[in-house]
């Protein structure tokens, strides 16, 4: 099993168009093969998987997303391949939520997760 745990905030990204923060999270793995990612957290969490980067203008990427697997919890299991970059978008289903969270995957092998800072471009002004 691997563990990944952080901590949405008001300093998060929000998702296009909405009050809702998000974490874009890099996965890899060292052995192709079905895993099953699943929250574990007290928020009503929503979650998408993208191959490559999570671009909000372009979700053609988009593997597959999820609301509800256990309680409020997202979950799903995908077939991801050995030494392709993934993006685990994980976001909430209502506005404005922040809180701890863990996400947990089980699978043949490590998960490697790595959370995706956006730089934000601030203009200076005089
Ligand atoms: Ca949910």
């Amino acid at each position: 099993m691997s563990n990944y745990s952080n901590e949405l905030t008001t300093n998060n990204q929000k998702m296009p168009n909405t009050n809702k923060y998000y974490q874009a999270i890099e996965i890899l793995v060292n052995t192709s093969g079905y895993y099953d990612i699943r929250s574990l957290s007290n928020m009503n969490t929503y979650g998408c998987l993208y191959r490559g980067n999570y671009n909000p203008s372009d979700i053609s990427n988009q593997i597959t997303c999820n609301d509800d697997y256990v309680h409020d919890q997202f979950g799903f299991s995908s077939y991801l391949e050995a030494g392709v970059s993934y993006t685990l978008l994980f976001t909430t289903l209502y506005s404005g939520v922040t809180g701890p969270y863990s996400v947990v995957a089980y699978g043949p092998d490590k998960m490697k997760f790595t959370p995706i800072d956006t730089i934000q471009i601030t203009t200076m002004s005089k």
